[in-house]
């Protein structure tokens, strides 16, 4: 979201303007943090958004002479208000791990992106500072599910066991709250919970001592409780479908309940439902963990359908499709699972 700040279009000269766009996931804010731990800018435009919306960089004012950073949302998905924002005679310094693409040339774009599967944007702002501030690069690994690059990073900084899993809480605290369709599904704006870890340069004492983060500790208890106390919508155990109610709390909890499924039943398929439009609803399928395929397969046959062979979905199933997907769904994963 922008702050309420009115900023003249197309100013020429001036004071420099400092804007800051980054993923409101635990990734963007640690890597925003780290930036302005090492270079403070108290009154920089904060532009950001729940973990889905990533084209942010059309929201960005046109002020010339602005200096824009951006951390964490894919280029490939910014660039046409990116080569605009250049145009006017802004800098631009860019810190992504997500699919780039294309990456314009010109003098005024500073890039740092790096797409290996084992980095994420936190990674490189340490990498870009040295390391000044590797806890918090720490804590986006873990928050962005990079267990294994968050272990090795945090291993160079001697710490004991639960030391770094509270920098895991942390992260995955961070993260939880970014999920939502709109702002209003979260518990904190991201550009609030930012606002408030600015006052943190030490991870612990964050986690430890503010108010936000036990906020959010607490309501992630109580969406998980209430997902689990959600029946199965068919009687297959081996191709369970759940329907979630048209709430905030069930727009939050999808991704880490489906998790949390995965790892509890790793020979079950899970299908989660969640209401969208009134007569509609978000599918969010995942194979299950230890055969690990089909997902894809079956969200195509369904428009709107996609995503990876592990984890796939479909963005829009009318209501009275659902009959037909969960008969489709059960032959795909239900082998002999039906009770
Ligand atoms: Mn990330």
């Amino acid at each position: 979201m922008i702050a309420r700040r009115v900023w003249p279009q197309g100013t020429v000269g001036g004071c420099m303007q400092l804007v800051d766009v980054f993923n409101g996931d635990a990734d963007g804010l640690c890597a925003l943090h780290q930036l302005r731990l090492a270079e403070p800018h108290d009154d920089a435009l904060l532009v950001t958004g729940v973990k889905r919306d990533i084209e942010l960089l059309r929201r960005v004012p046109l002020v010339a002479g602005s200096h824009v950073t951006v951390l964490d949302v894919s280029l490939a998905r910014n660039r046409e208000a990116l080569v605009r924002l250049l145009d006017h005679g802004m800098t631009i310094a860019y810190f992504d791990h997500h699919y780039a693409g294309d990456v314009p040339k010109h003098r005024a774009l500073q890039v740092h992106i790096d797409g290996d599967a084992d980095v994420c944007t936190s990674m490189l702002v340490d990498r870009h500072l040295g390391g000044r501030y590797r806890a918090w690069a720490v804590v986006g690994a873990f928050g962005d599910n990079m267990g294994e690059s968050a272990r090795s990073l945090a291993a160079t900084l001697d710490l004991s066991g639960p030391a770094v899993d509270a920098l895991r809480e942390l992260g995955e605290c961070l993260n939880y709250n970014a999920y939502g369709e709109t702002v209003d599904d979260l518990f904190v704006a991201p550009d609030a919970l930012y606002r408030q870890l600015r006052h943190h340069a030490d991870p612990w004492h964050c986690l430890a001592q503010e108010p936000v983060l036990a906020k959010i500790r607490q309501g992630r208890a109580d969406d998980l409780a209430r997902a689990s106390r959600i029946r199965p919508h068919n009687p297959c155990t081996h191709a369970r479908v759940f329907v979630l109610p048209d709430a905030p709390w069930s727009r939050r909890v999808r991704g880490s309940w489906g998790n949390q499924l995965a790892q509890d039943f790793p020979d079950a398929a899970h299908a989660l439902l969640t209401p969208v439009d009134g007569d509609a609803y978000v599918v969010s399928v995942r194979a299950p963990r230890r055969h690990a395929h089909g997902a894809d397969r079956l969200c195509r046959a369904f428009p709107g359908g996609g995503g990876r062979a592990a984890a796939a979905g479909i963005d829009r199933l009318a209501h009275d499709a659902l009959a037909d997907f969960v008969d489709a769904f059960e032959q795909a994963f239900g082998r002999d699972g039906r009770v």
